[in-house]
């Protein structure tokens, strides 16, 4: 059985990487490279389900790769790469597709709000996405796998692919069942124009998001026109169950301040949204403006970012085709 431990996840290059995946996933990725061996992905072949103009995709995947780079990881210490270049993830997803079942991916709520009201026009690929992500985590062998509450009922299907393939190849424990790592204060950073949908890097509005590369004086304007409420602070969490908004700006901000969100409300009940948005301004602009002017001086230099996506292929390359061998041999393809 592999006990070690191993973490993998990945982002997808749609532009924009936004506070939501910051607090989610790469902050999370920062700080588990330091306790184990790390493998962190730029999805570029789960970007395309959705049509992306070449260009853009191109550079969305350097600018990802220079917000990992920006956020902290550290390419000595953890693998980074983008998926097309290990040809290993479409090979495994193809086998993952003969296992994983048409009933399991009919759940799949993800697929039902990307795909919209005209299911029949959405690529197969956004059907087929999940088996695609079980085979970047089981690729690997992963252990673990740091993630937003988005992608928990994904990951609960490779846990199901896994486990199918286990038993039907009759190899128990070949691929360990991989774990969620979910932050527990913040899992969903919701829109700054509506609470009930996640901060997304696809959605329209731009003031719906922070985006990581956001300027000081972008971060104060979308903060004062987020969505608030027009009563001031309650004094008790169950008072602002019917307030989304309200609730996802307190829990931003205690995230960012590392305080409970009960010691955030206790302190700021009875005052005016206005007086939240004054000091939430403030520690996001602390806490992302070094982030995005890294950004802005990594994307100065590509054959930097992409020497970094070479060396990680090349490392990600040796993992995935060693699995891929016993993979092939266990389902006897010569
Ligand atoms: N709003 C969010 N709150 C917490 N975590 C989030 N994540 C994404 N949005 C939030 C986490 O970030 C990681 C990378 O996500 P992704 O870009 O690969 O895919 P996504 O979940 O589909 O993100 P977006 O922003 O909604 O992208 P688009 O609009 O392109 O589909 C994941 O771990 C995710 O959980």
């Amino acid at each position: 059985m592999n006990k070690k431990k191993l973490v993998f996840s990945g982002v997808q290059p749609t532009g924009n990487l936004h506070l939501g995946n910051y607090l989610g996933a790469l902050k999370n990725f920062v700080s588990l490279q330091k306790e184990m061996e790390c493998i962190y992905c730029v999805v570029d072949l789960h970007a395309i389900t959705v049509f992306q103009d070449p260009n853009h995709l191109h550079n969305n995947v350097l600018e990802t790769t220079a917000s990992f780079l920006a956020t902290g990881l550290d390419p000595n210490k953890s693998i980074i790469f983008n998926q097309s270049s290990v040809s290993g993830h479409t090979e495994l997803a193809w086998i993952l597709n003969c296992v994983s079942r048409i009933g399991w991916l009919n759940r799949m709520t993800q697929f039902k709000d990307k795909a919209g009201s005209d299911k029949e026009k959405a690529s197969v690929g956004l059907y087929i996405y999940p088996n695609l992500m079980a085979a970047d985590i089981l690729l690997y062998k992963a252990t673990h796998v740091p993630v937003g509450a988005d992608q928990k009922q994904h990951l609960e299907l490779s846990r199901d692919i896994a486990q199918k393939f286990n038993k039907d190849f009759n190899c128990k424990d070949f691929f360990p069942l991989p774990e969620p790592l979910i932050p527990k204060n913040i899992s969903r950073v919701m829109s700054l124009r509506d609470g009930t949908k996640k901060m997304s890097k696809s959605e329209e509005s731009d003031y719906s998001r922070i985006n990581l590369k956001d300027n000081a004086d972008e971060i104060n304007k979308k903060i004062k026109k987020a969505k608030s409420d027009s009563d001031s602070i309650p004094e008790e969490k169950q008072l602002l169950e019917n307030k989304p908004e309200a609730l996802n700006l307190l829990t931003i901000y205690s995230e960012l301040t590392n305080s409970s969100l009960d010691n955030v409300i206790s302190e700021m009940a009875g005052k005016e949204y206005s007086f939240l948005k004054t000091k939430l301004t403030e520690v996001i602009i602390n806490e992302l403006s070094p982030v995005g002017k890294e950004i802005q001086k990594l994307l100065k230099d590509k054959s930097y970012l992409k020497n970094i996506l070479k060396k990680g292929t090349e490392k990600a390359n040796i993992i995935a085709e060693e699995n891929l061998k016993n993979i092939r041999e266990k389902i006897g393809l010569i």
